[in-house]
């Protein structure tokens, strides 16, 4: 099924990121005094005093789910992106600024009591906001450590009120080819798709960010509702969802479609179980040059090796 061209994820991480360059130019242009208007970055500041819910921001800390450092540098975070949508490389940054996140309507439907939509700032007045600080391991083998904001995705999924049947939630990227230039790429199963088990998403771990750095999302990383799952490769953690479909049977993953053989639907980081194609045993944090152990479950096994028990046949860890 896949069409093979060496692309994103497709080349070794060396190869595949710009970011030595990008920060290479970044330390020369200050070296020669000049800010981030001479770059033309985006002015953040200015973004944010746009956006309807700046003011839920910052939100209570809560670090039930331990406080790991070191926090990557929000600068780095905010621009080197997997998204896609706006391209295969990790400099996609400026492409998302067009994305439009307001209107910006959730649609629920499937094995739910009375299928809905949600307006993202009716849904943000009905879930009390929390910070959590998460380490989020790539499939890749890049791993980061970012504050976000949101909400337990136990408490999305009960405004949803699934009925007794439903195993599973789909969730689905928006599809706006003409701002997500890559969507016009028939060769790939758009609209992004990623999925769990209920019982995942009731998980107290599976959190909905709506905010990243005490701020309103920033649009490269999944402006303006994402899934973050700490526990799996970070394909998992679907950005700027559209959707939310319960469903009795597992849904295909956008990677699963394009990839089975080397993206599970389950995912779940496991630095024992190397990828067809490379080693899982360590990953770069973003901003490090070395390398670091990468753990079971990334880290968070108190909290979700339980789930998996009884689901001792399946791929659980690709
Ligand atoms: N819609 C969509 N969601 C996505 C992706 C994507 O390409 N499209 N990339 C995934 C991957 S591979 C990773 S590692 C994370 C990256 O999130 P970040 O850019 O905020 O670090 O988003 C995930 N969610
Ligand atoms: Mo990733």
């Amino acid at each position: 099924m896949l069409i093979k061209r060496t692309r994103g994820w497709e080349i070794g991480e060396n190869k595949a990121t710009p970011e030595g360059i990008y920060l290479k130019r970044r330390e020369l242009v200050a070296a020669m005094g000049l800010g981030a208007l001479a770059l033309g970055l985006p002015s953040v500041a200015a973004a944010d005093t746009k956006d309807p819910s700046a003011s839920l921001y910052p939100a209570k800390r809560n670090d039930r789910y331990g406080a790991p450092k070191p926090i990557a540098e929000e600068r780095r975070v905010t621009t080197y992106n997997n998204f896609y949508e706006f391209g295969f490389d990790k400099s996609i940054w400026r492409d998302a600024q067009k994305l439009e996140v307001r209107p910006w309507t959730i649609k629920v439907s499937g094995m739910v009591e009375k299928p809905f939509e949600i307006a993202i700032d009716d849904l943000l007045a009905r879930v009390p906001l929390e910070e959590r600080v998460y380490r989020h391991r790539c499939v890749e083998t890049w791993s980061m450590i970012v504050p976000w904001t949101g909400f337990p995705m136990r408490s999305l999924v009960e405004i949803c009120k699934p009925t007794g049947g439903a195993k599973y939630v789909a969730m689905k990227t928006l599809s706006k080819p003409s701002v997500m230039h890559e969507e016009r790429d028939l060769a790939y199963p758009w609209p992004y798709t990623e999925g769990l088990a209920i019982d995942e998403a009731t998980n107290e771990l599976a959190f909905i960010a709506t905010g990243l750095y005490g701020k309103p999302m920033p649009k490269p990383n999944g402006a303006p509702i994402r899934l973050v799952t700490p526990w799996k490769y970070g394909f998992k953690s679907i950005k700027s969802i559209v959707s939310l479909e319960f469903t009795d049977k597992r849904p295909v993953s956008f990677w699963e479609a394009l990839q089975a053989s080397e993206y599970g639907f389950w995912a779940n980081v496991n630095p024992q179980v190397p990828h067809p194609r490379w080693s899982q045993a360590t990953e770069k944090p973003l901003g490090s040059d070395e390398r670091i152990p990468t753990q079971l479950y990334n880290g968070y096994g108190e909290f979700v090796a339980s789930l998996y028990t009884d689901r001792k046949a399946e791929k659980l860890y690709m």
